[in-house]
């Protein structure tokens, strides 16, 4: 059965099995090698110099928006991503190799959210967005960096920076032009089935439908626009009931609304009063919802009631009205894509500050917290008094000594910094 009017050729994005849209990721990037300790040999010279090699930076954990990848799905089974070390540094001031970036391909459309506090951390809109999800560990420096003066012969290296690990949640937001939203059972999924190439179970039941289904439609003048299928909406949606929240979701972006009415009266609703509870979901999920343009179209014309209605009318047995209601959605879609303001990426970068902050433990030891900190100390061998001087002179410079006296450490008091620990004296 063929709609009547223009033939309608379609193909289909690959959302039809395994459709997932939120899952939580644990993100690795690599550590830094260790710098390296070592003297230059050389025959005709009796003590040489320190040649200890960089260790290299670790790989960061990127994401990367791709048109290409259709949902989560990768994740739900699957969410540790790891970037590559960097190795450590070696003898004649050779450094450690630089660990590989990894990139995490996720689905136009994702939102990153910090697994705890649920706050927003990136919302990757385009092909191609990038977030840095984990910052790669720093190499440590050989001691050859270590040289001064005073220091002739550095028996002291820094360790390589672990990278960031976190637990991040992901959430999908469908970046397609029309969403077809209904209560249960109208014949959105045949609608769509009828218009595109997606293939949606379709039964006489409500809540056939349990994940939103992407269809593309291409019209005559080669017109191209994305349909969304969603699941059923019923009253209390906003407030969770039914499928609730997790569809209303993929509402939110479309360009446009496609809002169908079963003429046959499901469930002893008439139209308007499916539209009543429609546009009530969708103005208490996000009142900008109700200003989106949107298409009322009535369902199953062929087998409707008497119920009186205006607007258009489809059926899809007969083909009723599918070439005017995708004119009206083609006309609307395109006058959107003319006024959308390109939607931004947002994205909102950690301060990955040098800030030093002090804490205090139950057992009354001290807990110096910061990055710039605890590079500080991770020297490779801090029973070298060469070593112990130096980390003392940069908690020095990052302010920690004065801040661990104004907190009220005492003589005695346990430090500790990173895996470091040492009984704070106050002429230190
Ligand atoms: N007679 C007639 N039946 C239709 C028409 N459209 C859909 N149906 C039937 O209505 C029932 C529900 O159709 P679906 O497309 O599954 O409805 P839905 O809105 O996707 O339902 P949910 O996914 O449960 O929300 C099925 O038995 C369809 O065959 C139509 O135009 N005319
Ligand atoms: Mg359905």
């Amino acid at each position: 059965m063929k709609p009547d009017g223009p033939s309608i050729r379609a193909r289909s994005l690959s959302y039809v099995s395994g459709f997932v849209d939120e899952c939580n990721i644990n993100v690795k990037a690599g550590d830094g090698g260790a710098g390296c300790v070592s003297f230059r040999r050389e025959a005709h010279v009796s003590r040489g110099g320190p040649d200890g090699g960089d260790g290299g930076r670790g790989g960061s954990v990127w994401f990367v928006a791709d048109r290409n990848v259709a949902s989560l799905l990768a994740f739900r089974d699957h969410p540790h991503r790891k970037a590559e070390n960097g190795t450590h540094g070696s003898g004649q001031n050779r450094h450690g190799s630089r660990g590989e970036d990894l990139e995490v391909h996720v689905p136009e459309g994702t939102v990153v959210l910090d697994h705890e506090t649920h706050e927003q951390l990136a919302d990757l809109v385009h092909h191609g967005d990038r977030w840095e999800a984990a910052v790669a560990g720093q190499g440590g420096r050989g001691n050859a960096r270590f040289l001064t003066n005073r220091r002739r012969a550095p028996k002291f290296a820094e360790q390589g920076e672990h990278g960031e690990e976190r637990w991040l949640r992901l959430e999908l937001k469908l970046m397609a032009d029309v969403a077809i939203v209904g209560l249960p059972n109208v014949g959105k999924s045949t609608f769509i089935s009828r218009v595109s190439a997606a293939k949606p179970k379709i039964a006489d039941y409500p809540f056939t439908t349990l994940e939103p289904n992407l269809g593309v439609v291409k019209m005559d003048d080669g017109f191209e626009m994305v349909l969304a299928d969603i699941p059923g909406l019923i009253g209390g949606a906003s407030e969770g009931k039914g499928l609730g929240h997790r569809f209303l979701r993929h509402v939110e972006r479309a360009r446009v609304l496609l809002v169908l009415l079963d003429l046959a009266e499901w469930d002893g609703h008439n139209p308007d009063q499916q539209l009543s509870v429609l546009l009530h979901e969708l103005g208490s999920y996000r009142p900008e919802l109700l200003e989106r343009p949107r298409v009322v179209v009535g369902s199953r014309a062929d087998i409707a009631g008497d119920s009186r209605f205006d607007g258009l009318r489809v059926s899809a047995p007969t083909g009723e009205g599918l070439s005017e209601v995708l004119g009206a959605l083609a006309m609307l879609v395109d006058e959107a894509r003319a006024h959308a303001v390109p939607a931004k990426s947002t994205t909102i970068h950690r301060p990955i500050g040098d800030q030093v902050s002090i804490e205090r433990f139950d057992d009354g030891s001290w807990n110096v917290v910061g990055r710039a900190a605890v590079r500080a100390v991770s020297l490779s061998d801090l029973t070298d008094l060469q070593a112990l001087d130096y980390a003392r002179h940069q908690l020095r410079q990052l302010g920690v000594l004065k801040a661990l006296t104004r907190a009220g450490v005492a003589d005695g008091d346990i430090v500790h910094v990173g895996d470091f620990s040492f009984e704070y004296e106050e002429d230190l």
